[in-house]
């Protein structure tokens, strides 16, 4: 597609912001916060984390939010999104709530308020309150119980500060990672218990979602999903074919559910196949239909690309999605080494159309979106880190969102991942996706030439399009 040089402006009112979340940024404060399941993964994996760096402290918005909201508004912010812990509010992951957590968040919340800066929250963010995890995570009823509870509190106690709530931010990578790749506590692989896990979440969502309206606040209350978009290598109907499956465990697994109120036939058809059908009690099902989400929040990163399979496959390894379809690297495409995710802006227009048409238009917005550069230091020029690399990446993304909505689609806002530089699960502070630097040492805080972008990108609601930048 072809994109014409001009002003790119966006509808009025939109959500310039960035998002981030409670482990990746907080620290462990003074509440009496509990532990989590990155302390457990800590304990036992140490080496797993770059450069040895633990959630202890992090970036510290703990104690310097004051000063951080302000820096907020010095990068044209006019949205925030943060994630409640909830084993900061439950400390033991159920029975009494902490007051000192309702005191912090309520300060944090305000202060966002009274400096115009709309909160949005989410409640789940890859951090499962350990006392829950000895109980056996989300394959267990007890946590899921824990969790609507929980989440009933935080309506309660902030619903009249919150402007957009979120049950779950990218809900498949906690199955991902914790059942299938060994990349998230407990580290197991296994599909069946991967697919409850994925079942009793998009439960608890449908469950949260039914709490809210209960509350009949002001506000919204959506689902953040990680989506890319499956290109096949080829027309090739076998290739299709691969996508189509990708497609079904990566993207419609939570999406059809989360908005249209149902799992896709054919993964249900797939998963029955091959004995992999979760456990669902009467009256499940009806749950989740009755309370899909009012808003999409989309996170994207990166397209999947795949090919039909070459090989045959070994009926005695474990099942995996990737039974259907194998990874294909496309020859020319651009790369972001640090992280080792593709760049294709394009997809996130194909993402749009694909919610306008196939998912009812339903309110959305760019939830994250982001470029992750290791060694930041290499790039600083009178004190300051000139990521020209990082204002391409976001205005290539901005052009073609802009493309989706003069079509039509439903899109709110764009949210970059991230606010300031912030600890990553496993590469810690590796890769630097901030509009500000931090010195991890210091914890001082520096804009980058992307946060000065930003700020004017806000206050102009939009910025003079040149054409695509190539330079990554
Ligand atoms: C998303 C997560 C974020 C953030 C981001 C960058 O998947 O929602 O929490 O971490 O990706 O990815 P990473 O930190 O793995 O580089």
């Amino acid at each position: 597609m072809k994109l014409k040089p001009q002003f790119l402006s966006f509808p009025q009112d939109f959500w310039w912001g960035s998002a981030w979340s409670a482990e990746q940024a907080e620290g462990r404060g003074n509440t009496g916060k509990g532990r989590t399941q990155w302390d457990m993964s800590w304990d036992k994996y140490p080496n797993r984390f770059h450069h040895g760096i633990n959630t202890d402290v992090t970036t510290d918005f703990f104690n310097r939010y004051p000063e951080d909201i302000q820096l907020m508004k010095q990068t044209g912010h006019n949205s925030f999104r943060i994630s409640i812990s909830w084993a900061r509010m439950f400390p033991q992951g159920d029975g009494e709530v902490c007051a000192e957590a309702i005191v912090f968040y309520r300060k944090v919340l305000g202060e966002l308020t009274q400096q115009g800066i709309k909160p949005f929250v989410n409640l789940f963010h890859f951090d499962m309150p350990e006392a829950m995890m000895l109980k056996g995570g989300w394959e267990n009823r007890e946590v899921l119980a824990a969790y609507v509870n929980y989440c009933d509190v935080c309506f309660r106690e902030f619903g009249d500060l919150v402007y957009r709530w979120f049950t779950f931010n990218e809900p498949v990578v906690p199955v991902l990672g914790g059942y299938l790749e060994d990349f998230h506590y407990p580290n197991v692989v296994d599909f069946k218990r991967a697919a409850q896990v994925a079942f009793t979440t998009v439960l608890a969502s449908a469950m949260a979602v039914r709490a809210f309206k209960s509350h009949g606040l002001n506000s919204k209350i959506g689902v953040i999903l990680n989506l890319s978009p499956s290109y096949p290598r080829s027309e090739n109907p076998a290739d299709v074919q691969a996508a189509k499956y990708a497609d079904l465990f990566y993207n419609r697994s939570f999406l059809d559910p989360s908005v249209k109120g149902a799992f896709p036939a054919e993964l249900v058809e797939v998963l029955k196949k091959h004995d992999q059908m979760p456990v669902i009690e009467e009256g499940d099902l009806q749950i989740i239909a009755e309370n899909t989400v009012q808003i999409l929040g989309i996170n994207y990163y990166e397209p999947r690309r795949v090919k039909a399979r070459l090989t045959a496959v070994d009926p005695n390894s474990p099942f995996m999605p990737e039974w259907f379809f194998e990874s294909y690297v496309m020859p020319g495409r651009k790369f972001n080494p640090y992280r080792g995710w593709e760049i294709y802006e394009e997809g996130i227009y194909d993402l749009c159309v694909d919610i306008r048409d196939n998912y009812g238009n339903i309110e959305a917005y760019i939830s994250e979106n982001g470029m992750g550069v290791a060694d930041e230091e290499r790039f600083i020029q009178d004190g300051q880190v000139q990521d020209s690399y990082r204002i391409g990446f976001i205005q290539n993304h901005l052009a073609y969102l802009h493309q989706a909505i003069s079509e039509g689609c439903n899109v709110k806002g764009y949210h970059l991942w991230t606010f300031i530089d912030c600890w990553s699960w496993l590469n810690t502070y590796k890769n630097r996706y901030g509009l500000i630097a931090l010195d991890l040492k210091t914890q001082q805080r520096t804009i980058k030439k992307s946060g000065e972008f930003y700020k004017l990108l806000s206050q102009n609601n939009g910025f003079e399009f040149e054409g695509l930048y190539t330079q990554f």
